[in-house]
């Protein structure tokens, strides 16, 4: 498409690059003087009348081309008209006269004011502004000899990847700028993305803290800890923040979807070249906190998808999403389907002994499909412990509540909104119970007792779901792991 700008001078042109709609941009203007400007610089002009149908016929305007217009508002009528004799069905866009009237031509299409400075400058001068706060960011670190980037207990893939790109920012390599935890990545999918992307995470205790200059943080803030760590360098989180998070510096944006697009953002300010790695994990940490953008994401959130998404290595990705199943898991899923239950919405299955406890959260993610079914509780006996992983469809009860009041008594039991976990070491349960039958109807008994026991909360989570979100908007409880749905707590949640 032709893109035809009508201008009386040449002050349309400076905003017009040679090529416009992907062809050589045409100028139409008065005078002569703004023909030469324009020609000058290698741009197409023709000088003529803008009232007169003869410029439009020696442009040879047709119904291919888009004409914009960028004319005094008592000419527009005028102008509008000589166009049409020549190419009644061309589409004419008009610019904007802020100190003339606005022009009721129900043909054209009016370019509103604002839209220049929301579309064009607010891009740019938000750009501006990112590429400061990243330059100020970098000074704060260049000196530092070690840096160490910390993330939550249970890392998940937002805070992986993004800590993975602060190091990018920060230009250091693994060893000057290691990431680190004090907890461990519990989530086959998680611990896929390490091995997959090749992320070496450091399990490190609090005492370490003391071995580096500086200490940033992503995805989490210095109040989600346990342990206290004065003031650090830099927060960079998404995370409301309900105490003041002390830090040098900080950014936190609450009603972002992901830290990954706060990291995104400031990698693509400064021009950091962002390797398919990068972007994998980058992608993946947006995916999964905001449930494939369909949770709390931003225009933020998806904008950095975008771009993310044209550069990442998406046959890694599905091979994090996922995981492999040995053909021996089969048989432990044959057992449990022959055994499941469906009790009023809940499906229990009991595997018996299993391999090792990601299949108990991997089948229960699965039977969490069974129609009709809000509840998937799936157990299983690793060692000497039983792992029960708890998953729901997400507007019901929170399933970390449930699963503390039906098993925290007997083990490590706890979770978020829509996934739980309970290890119980089987010597809690008495010997009648031991054997998988009855430790299944056990299991049975005790959930149905805990969920039945906050009916009430459940309707209310219920009438909440009809009138919108469940949450407010920068409370996003990511299945992955939200710090703060974990006050202090350790718990593997798968
Ligand atoms: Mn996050």
């Amino acid at each position: 498409m032709r893109g035809i700008f009508v201008c009386p001078d040449s002050a349309v042109a400076r905003f017009v690059s040679r090529e416009a709609f992907g062809e050589p941009a045409l100028h139409l203007v008065e005078s002569a003087a703004a023909k030469r400007r324009i020609t000058r610089r290698g741009g197409l002009a023709l000088a003529g009348d803008l009232e007169e149908e003869s410029l439009y016929r020696r442009a040879a305007v047709t119904a291919h081309d888009a004409v914009v217009l960028a004319v005094p508002t008592e000419r527009v009528a005028r102008v509008l008209a000589a166009i049409r004799r020549v190419a009644p069905a061309a589409a004419v866009v008009l610019l904007p006269d802020p100190l003339g009237s606005d022009t009721d031509a129900s043909e054209l299409t009016a370019v509103p004011p604002a839209t220049f400075v929301d579309k064009v400058l607010a891009p740019v001068v938000e750009r501006a502004a990112l590429r400061a706060r990243a330059e100020r960011l970098r000074r704060h670190f260049a000196s530092a000899e070690r840096v160490l980037i910390m993330m939550q207990d249970d890392p998940d893939p937002d805070a992986i990847g993004s800590a993975l790109a602060l190091r990018a920012l920060l230009g250091r390599t693994k060893a000057a700028a290691p990431i680190a935890t004090f907890g461990t990545i519990t989530r086959p999918e998680n611990r896929a993305m390490l091995r997959i992307l090749e992320i070496d995470v450091e399990q490190i205790k609090p005492r370490a803290i003391g071995e580096y200059d500086r200490v940033a943080m992503v995805d989490c803030q210095p109040s989600f800890f346990e342990e206290s760590f004065g003031e650090v360098d830099l927060v960079i989180d998404h995370h409301p923040e309900e105490t003041p998070a002390r830090a040098r510096l900080k950014d936190i944006r609450p009603a972002y979807g992901a830290t990954s697009t706060i990291l995104t953002e400031y990698l693509r300010a400064v021009d950091v070249r962002i390797t398919q790695r990068l972007a994998t994990a980058l992608l993946y940490g947006i995916k999964a906190d905001t449930l494939q953008l369909e949770r709390g994401a931003t225009r933020a959130d998806m904008e950095a998808f975008t771009f993310l998404h044209a550069h990442a290595n998406h046959s890694a990705l599905r091979r994090i999403e996922r995981p492999d199943l040995p053909n021996a898991a089969l048989d432990v899923l044959a057992t449990g389907i022959a055994r499941r239950r469906v009790v009023a919405g809940v499906v229990f299955v009991h595997l018996g002994p299993v391999g090792y406890p990601e299949l108990v959260a991997q089948f229960a993610d699965l039977f969490l499909q069974v129609e009709g079914v809000e509840w998937s509780v799936v157990s299983g006996v690793v060692d000497a412990d039983v792992h029960v992983s708890v998953r729901n469809v997400g507007y019901v009860r929170a399933a970390g509540e449930v699963v503390r009041q039906a098993f925290g008594a007997l083990g490590s039991a706890g979770g978020h909104r829509s996934m739980a976990k309970a290890v119980i070491p089987i010597r809690k349960w008495a010997a009648d119970t031991s054997t998988d039958e009855t430790m299944s109807r056990d299991i049975i008994a005790r959930f149905l007792a805990a969920l039945h026991d906050g009916n009430h909360d459940k309707r209310q989570d219920k009438t909440q779901k009809k009138v919108g979100r469940q949450e407010p908007r920068g409370h996003p409880t990511p299945a992955t792991g939200h710090p703060l749905n974990k006050p202090g707590s350790r718990t593997p949640v798968q």
